[in-house]
């Protein structure tokens, strides 16, 4: 009986998910599809001995910008690792091929080289591949950022070592969303900072443009706090070896500036705190049993005032590091068992006329939290809850839906009340299940709900999610690629890019690109990658 019943579970939770025809996409291996976007059967020859990128004479950004001259460098890697590897071009002349330079043209006054990427960033950019050069357009350098790949690996570009080739194209394009995040986990399992580049760099090649960076959480606090550096160290797996430091930090956030990829911090309260509570004395609710302490702790205790003073001085410091113009305070999943079991909680509620409605409390808390925080001059994220229990919020703040239930509802709530919103509900990417799941992060469409223009133009985005429970440095990695690309062209790609067999083409191509880029992207289906 007990396998009966296991069989007709797995029967009823199991998705069929389409095994794609096998055919050829017309866009070769274009992920995301950009908007407009026309290739011609001619055919020009790339040699990687004379082919350069360079700066327009036109141009408002050029030799002084680290961050074009860096992604020109990235890119001639990409392009012509293997074959200059295999010195086979080396002895050709320039005069060999047709097309041997892409210029780089930013067209605005201000390129906006040496700023830090926002959600307003101008992303947009017109690439055209013609004889004899190849010329990349764009108000800003964001949109060279985005335009740099494409057309340079269209259609044959990557898989004829011999001789590159590349097909005359015409693209013009820009997101459809300007809101499109990963979010990775730090606190339960501390991932090494090498594995977070590695995986900003693979968000740029997908086109991602936001690191929600999920940094601290009940099992650890890696973040090094100058202000408190008790935190980490009682709160981080290791003091030493398993923390963020200042300079890491910094790190990580000019290299995924240098790939127009916003660092948005979280710093979850005042559920998900446990790790906080380690180097913190009084900062956690005390749990009862009976009429005395159990010894262990709930959430963030939110009747004394040195809960706020602390909270005050930590995201003074958080502000600084982050030069985000938000950060995310979370808000979710708050349990009340042991604000429930204290007394002193007790006689606070009955104090405030809360009676026995704990999520009062919890919004009294996050009330203040968000007032200390609009003093700071940041804007910031929270997770669906706290909107849903009703606090008040400022009118730049982004509701982030992440329920599985009832999430159309509650996007025609959220933007009903006027706030801009991202959608995570779908892309829960820690789910794994047997099959080419990648079809049903695709198949999700944002503005399926019902509402006005006006509230769907507040659904800025999504972001996919990596909750760490199950994953560390060893499958972070695979997990998430190619999945996580299925999320890429969905926030990217216009809403009518959704046939599937052309999508599995482009991605086992795609996929394969990242395999050979260094990326190990796990396999679609069967098949192999023609670098093998
Ligand atoms: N951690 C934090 C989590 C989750 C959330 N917040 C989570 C909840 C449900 C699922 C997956 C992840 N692990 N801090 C909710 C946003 Cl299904």
């Amino acid at each position: 009986m007990q396998s009966c019943q296991l069989s007709v579970d797995w029967q009823h939770h199991s998705i069929s998910y389409e095994e794609p025809t096998l055919g050829d996409s017309p866009y070769g291996s274009l992920w995301p599809l950009p908007q407009k976007v026309k290739i011609s059967t001619v055919v020009f020859k790339l040699s990687g001995a004379s082919f350069h990128i360079f700066d327009a004479k036109e141009s408002s950004s050029g030799a002084s910008c680290r961050l074009l001259q860096n992604a020109y460098r990235r890119y001639d890697e990409y392009i012509f690792t293997s074959s200059r590897k295999q010195g086979q071009n080396k002895s050709k002349k320039a005069l060999a091929s047709d097309m041997s330079e892409l210029q780089v043209w930013i067209t605005s006054a201000d390129s906006e080289c040496d700023s830090y990427p926002s959600v307003t960033s101008d992303e947009s950019y017109k690439l055209s591949v013609d004889s004899p050069v190849a010329v990349l357009k764009a108000p800003k350098v964001w949109g060279a950022l985005r335009g740099r790949g494409h057309g340079f690996y269209s259609t044959h570009c990557l898989y004829s070592d011999e001789e590159k080739s590349i097909n005359r194209t015409d693209i013009h394009d820009f997101p459809r969303f300007a809101h499109r995040g990963l979010l990775l986990d730090t606190s339960r399992h501390f991932l090494p900072i090498k594995v977070i580049l590695a995986n900003l760099e693979a968000m740029a090649w997908n086109k991602f443009n936001v690191f929600h960076w999920h940094i601290v959480d009940d099992p650890s606090f890696p973040y090094l706090s100058r202000t408190f550096p008790q935190l980490s160290q009682h709160g981080a797996y290791h003091p030493y070896t398993h923390v963020y430091t200042p300079s890491d930090v910094k790190m990580i956030i000019e290299f995924a500036r240098l790939r127009g990829i916003r660092v948005v911090p979280e710093f979850d309260t005042p559920g998900h705190t446990q790790s906080w509570g380690k180097g913190q004395k009084d900062l956690l609710t005390p749990c009862y049993s009976g009429a005395s302490p159990s010894g262990s702790f709930g959430p963030v205790n939110p009747m004394l005032n040195t809960t706020y003073d602390f909270m005050s001085m930590f995201f003074k410091e958080v502000n600084t590091v982050f030069p985000d113009a938000y950060v995310h305070l979370g808000g979710d999943e708050v349990d009340f068992s042991c604000w429930k079991s204290n007394p002193d909680i007790q006689k606070f509620m009955e104090q405030q006329g809360f009676g026995m409605d704990y999520s009062k409390l919890e919004s009294f808390y996050i009330q203040r939290l968000l007032d200390i925080i609009t003093t700071t001059n940041k804007g910031y994220m929270i997770w669906q809850e706290v909107f849903d229990n009703g606090v008040k919020l400022k009118s730049d703040t982004v509701v982030h839906v992440w329920m599985g239930n009832k999430v159309e509802e509650e996007l025609q709530k959220v933007t009903e009340a006027g706030f801009t919103t991202i959608l995570s509900a779908p892309w829960y990417l820690d789910y794994i299940s047997y099959g080419q799941d990648w079809q049903k992060f695709y198949r999700a469409e944002p503005l399926s709900f019902k509402g006005t223009d006006a509230q769907k133009k507040l659904v800025i985005g999504g972001e996919a999610c990596l909750w760490g429970e199950y994953v560390d440095a060893t499958n972070l990695t695979p997990r998430l690629w190619p999945r996580a690309s299925a999320v890429g062209e969905r926030l990217w790609s216009d809403r009518d890019v959704r046939d599937l067999n052309d999508a599995y083409s482009r991605l086992a191509k795609h996929r394969c690109r990242m395999v050979q880029r260094g990326i190990p992207a796990e396999p679609l289906f069967t098949g192999y990658c023609a670098h093998e």
